[in-house]
């Protein structure tokens, strides 16, 4: 256990005033948490679990302080929500004056502008300068779901092309489409049909070496759409621009352009997930801009709205005007608080410039990290934009995951009071997703800590 040089303070609110500093004054989870784990326990389904059992009383900038009063930086900002920063003074500002006047009507009951506003902004602020309109929902999974139904309503097709190592959420419908079995899929079958499968293109583990993974991937995964599936059956091809829970995978060069235009000359809807990678997460507003690819639809969740449940599914009018009227829709979607605290976190993305800062984020971490490559060779990858990176760990000179390592510095960064979660198909994927608001001294720390770690595990 180590103790912070400064003073520990009792926090009872959150937000970027928060002392910004780590602080452990207790073991991880202490006494506190550990008492509020067993009432977990005993109440809370045994299905959902926990990344780090510290009970949280507040959060802002870079840390979350827990019940016990220790103070950790977070490299995972709630998986990629909280890019503003945990309570945000404007998403907090737009969820208090809202919540005063009203909680909810139902947007199909009886609108309010909130919900529009939020749409304008949407429209504008994707890639693409055609006519877009946009649906709001509740979770990243709905969002993808609602997008898969316009798109089939829309080319009137049923075929969905996804991929190797991807991820779209835990519905039926999104479990089909998301990759991995276990923990999303294991035994909760029967799934949702006319989903095909197609490669990813993953440089780590190209075959031919990664400067060949984004043609090859695309040739291959073309190929298997013509063979088959049939192009002109296929409705829409679904897309992480990184593929987030399976890995931060970044595809090789032209591999997602490509993509996009075989999609357009078909008669395909070119669908990305930006539910992880959205919101000034890559040092782009959305990933797709990167290599300057339009999707016909994108669906967004997560940093959205600064941590309120909110999703949106934005894409080309045509396509979204295709659906009968009522045809999309959900009790909450849209909810006015929710509505308030995304504009109150779009504005932040601006006012602050939390682009730039993802940018920062990623021109910090990725030299440290290169140079820990040099002395740890279990560091196999290292790769992601802005504030969304990764290292994959192998045993030594293989591509084999390295899952005790993974296990073992994981546990020791908790303990030492920085948050850190993993990723990837293999499980050997060590993720970073820091708040977009961490400061830069913290970020230093947590990459001191974690060199630590690495040195012990391995
Ligand atoms: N699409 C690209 O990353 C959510 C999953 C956490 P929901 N990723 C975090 C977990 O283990 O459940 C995600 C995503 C992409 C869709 C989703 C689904 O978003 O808001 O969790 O439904």
């Amino acid at each position: 256990m180590s103790v912070s040089s400064t003073a520990s303070t009792s926090a009872s609110t959150g937000g970027p005033d928060l002392p910004q500093e780590r602080r452990v004054v207790t073991a991880i989870p202490g006494p506190k948490s550990a008492e509020l784990l067993a009432r977990k326990q005993a109440a809370v389904s045994d299905g959902i679990g926990t990344v780090l059992p510290v009970f949280v009383k507040a959060a802002g900038g870079g840390v979350i302080v827990d019940v016990d009063d220790n103070s950790l930086i977070d490299l995972g900002a709630g998986i990629a929500v909280v890019n503003v920063g945990n309570a945000a003074p404007s998403v907090v500002a737009g969820i208090q004056e809202q919540a005063a006047a009203f909680t909810h009507t139902c947007f199909m009951v009886t609108p309010y502008e909130g919900y529009v506003a939020v749409a304008e902004q949407l429209n504008k602020l994707t890639p693409g300068d055609h006519e877009k309109k946009t649906a709001l929902f509740n979770s990243g999974a709905e969002a993808v779901e609602n997008a898969v139904k316009i798109a089939r309503y829309a080319t009137g097709r049923s075929a969905v092309v996804v991929f190797e190592h991807a991820y779209h959420g835990r519905t039926n419908l999104t479990m089909a489409l998301t990759a991995k079995s276990m923990p999303y899929k294991y035994n909760f079958g029967p799934f949702a049909g006319e989903i095909y499968r197609v490669p990813l293109s993953y440089p780590f583990r190209w075959p031919t070496g990664a400067e060949n993974a984004g043609s090859e991937g695309l040739e291959q995964a073309i190929s298997k759409i013509e063979k088959e599936i049939g192009a002109d059956q296929v409705a829409a091809i679904l897309i992480e621009p990184i593929a987030g829970e399976g890995g931060f995978i970044v595809p090789g060069e032209g591999f997602l352009s490509g993509l996009a235009e075989y999609a357009s000359s078909h008669g395909i809807v070119f669908i990305a997930d930006e539910v992880q990678t959205g919101f000034a997460r890559t040092g782009d507003m959305f990933a797709c801009e990167h290599e300057g690819v339009v999707p016909d639809i994108i669906t967004t969740a997560k940093g959205i709205a600064g941590g309120m449940p909110l999703a949106a599914v934005t894409g080309r009018a045509d396509l979204m005007d295709a659906v009968h009227v009522g045809g999309l829709g959900g009790t909450y979607g849209g909810n006015p608080v929710a509505c308030a605290a995304a504009l109150g976190a779009m504005a932040a993305i601006e006012e602050h410039d939390l682009v730039a800062k993802a940018r920062r984020i990623g021109e910090i971490m990725l030299p440290r990290l290169a140079e820990m490559q040099s002395r740890y060779p279990v560091i196999g990858d290292i790769r992601g934009r802005g504030a969304m990176i990764a290292i994959e760990l192998v045993k030594p000179g293989t591509l084999e995951p390295a899952t005790e390592q993974i296990a073992a510095i994981v546990k020791q960064c908790h303990s030492e009071g920085v948050l850190v979660l993993t990723a990837g198909t293999y499980g050997n994927v060590l993720r970073f997703l820091p708040p977009l608001t961490m400061p830069e001294a913290l970020l230093d720390e947590a990459l001191t800590i974690l060199d630590k770690a690495f040195a012990s595990a391995t």
